[in-house]
């Protein structure tokens, strides 16, 4: 499907964009030394590498849109508008946290900013996200609901149920595949058997796309494309991104399935440091600023951080959380 260039080069809308992706990835850097420090526990699946893939989908979105990431959620977390505080307190168990510290690292919903969060079930968000839809129209709400999945994903049975329910009813759903190349330590060259996930689509009748995951701006002007597609009642679109995680799979992944090479490629298109030549070439930001902002970040998210583990104390009680949890 043909882009028409929608590339935005507002100077706020740069700056924009550029800091929600310093801010998913210094909060993924905070959390790993978190955990090496013993700070945290259980366990965290970062997406360090896939910056460009969650802002530039959050930045397409309205607040009347929702979104139901996975278990590699911080980045979409954070970009759609939820305080690291309260992320960064969901890790500590703090009554702070986004699920009040029950749910930890992949269990980070936020309703207030659309947001429904995830589940440790890989494909278990896709219905979820469908049924938002299903709402939306049913009911003739405002919005459009976003299933957010990985390549590895892409295989179950909940993926396709939903595409082919979506199609039929023509639900306003956008299908998001993130293809980070592998879902643990296999490939999705070999687990999937079209080239492109996209490429499913067409079995249920709906648009597909596959576009460069590590780009900005084409991740931005794709998502664009595919919810104004949804937003004119023409049904549910299946977009798929293509990027990199650049960290292991979960924290005990030591990478053993991937060549140095592969990973010195996916560090030279790194998508935040491409941003940053662009904007730098084109005039739009100097290094200074670029820089400026990169510190200002940085120092937020070791701000809120250092506040989340003073407060980590404030624990729910025994029965608090078995409040939450049961209903009466
Ligand atoms: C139903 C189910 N099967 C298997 C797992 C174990 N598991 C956790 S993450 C994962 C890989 C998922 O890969 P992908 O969907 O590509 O997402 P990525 O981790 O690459 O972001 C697997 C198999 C699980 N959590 N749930």
């Amino acid at each position: 499907m043909f882009l028409e260039s929608n590339v935005n080069k507002d100077k706020s809308f740069c700056t924009g964009a550029l800091t929600l992706m310093y801010n998913s990835r210094f909060f993924e850097e905070k959390t790993e030394e978190l955990f090496k420090q013993g700070l945290i526990h259980g366990t965290t699946h970062l997406a360090n590498g896939q910056e460009a893939s969650q802002a530039g989908l959050c930045m397409a979105l309205t607040d009347k849109d929702w979104i139901v990431p996975t278990h590699r959620c911080h980045g979409f977390t954070i970009c759609r508008g939820s305080s690291a505080y309260s992320m960064f307190s969901e890790m500590f168990g703090s009554s702070h946290g986004l699920a009040k510290g029950l749910g930890g690292s992949m269990h980070m919903p936020d309703r207030e900013h659309g947001n429904l969060g995830s589940s440790a079930v890989v494909g278990s968000g896709i219905p979820l996200a469908t049924g938002i839809a299903f709402d939306m129209k049913y009911n003739g709400k405002e919005g459009v609901s976003v299933a957010i999945f990985g390549d590895g994903a892409s295989g179950r049975g909940s993926l396709h149920e939903s595409m082919n329910l979506a199609s039929i009813w023509k639900l306003p759903v956008l299908f998001y595949c993130e293809n980070n190349l592998y879902g643990m330590s296999a490939p999705s060259s070999a687990m999937i058997s079209v080239p492109h996930v996209a490429d499913r689509a067409a079995a249920y009748n709906m648009s597909g796309l596959t576009v460069d995951g590590n780009d900005f701006d084409t991740v931005y002007e794709a998502c664009l494309k595919a919810l104004s597609h949804i937003r004119e009642g023409k049904g549910p679109f299946l977009l798929e991104v293509m990027t990199y995680r650049t960290k292991g799979h979960s924290k005990s992944d030591r990478r053993l399935y991937r060549t140095a090479e592969e990973e010195a490629y996916w560090a030279s298109r790194d998508p935040i440091m491409l941003y940053e030549n662009k904007l730098a070439n084109e005039g739009i930001l100097t290094r200074d600023e670029i820089s400026e902002i990169r510190e200002s970040c940085l120092e937020n998210i070791e701000k809120q951080a250092s506040r989340a583990l003073e407060d980590s104390i404030d624990r729910l009680t025994e029965q608090e959380a078995l409040d939450l949890v049961y209903a009466p």
